[in-house]
C-alpha cells in the first residue's frame, strides 16, 4: 500500500501560482466655474474620509490645476465613490464632475 503519510509527501513545494493584486483606479474630481468651494470640500471630506484641512487643500488644488486625484481604489470601490460624488452634486444641482482612470 502507498504510504501517503511519508514525510516527503508532506513537504510544502513553492507555489507556481502568482496571486494577482486587483488593478487600481484613480478617482479624479474636475474643476468647474459654478460649484461652490465649500460644497466640494464637504463632498471630498464625506466620500474620501479626509479632514476639513485635507479636503480644503485638495479642493484648492483642483480649483487651480483643473483636476485632482481624491484616491486610488479597486474598480468597484472607485465606481461607488465616483457615483457618490455625482449623486451629491446632482441632488444640489451643481455641475461637479468626477471620473475614474485606470492607473
Ligand atoms: N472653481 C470653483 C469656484 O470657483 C470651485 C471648485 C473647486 C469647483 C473644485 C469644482 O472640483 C471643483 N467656485
Amino acid at each position: 500500500m502507498a504510504d501517503i503519510n511519508h514525510s516527503e509527501n508532506l513537504k510544502l513545494k513553492p507555489s507556481k501560482i502568482k496571486p494577482k493584486l486587483p488593478s487600481l483606479y484613480k478617482v479624479v474630481i474636475l474643476n468647474d466655474d459654478y460649484t461652490p468651494m465649500e460644497f466640494v470640500v464637504h463632498v471630498v471630506q464625506t466620500v474620501f474620509n479626509k479632514t476639513h484641512d485635507e479636503a480644503t487643500r485638495l479642493m484648492l488644488k483642483i480649483h487651480t490645476e483643473g483636476m485632482g486625484i481624491c484616491g486610488m481604489y479597486p474598480l468597484e470601490i472607485a465606481e461607488t465613490k465616483m457615483n457618490q460624488v455625482l449623486n451629491f452634486a446632482k441632488e444640489e444641482q451643481h455641475p461637479l464632475q468626477c471620473i475614474i482612470e485606470k492607473i
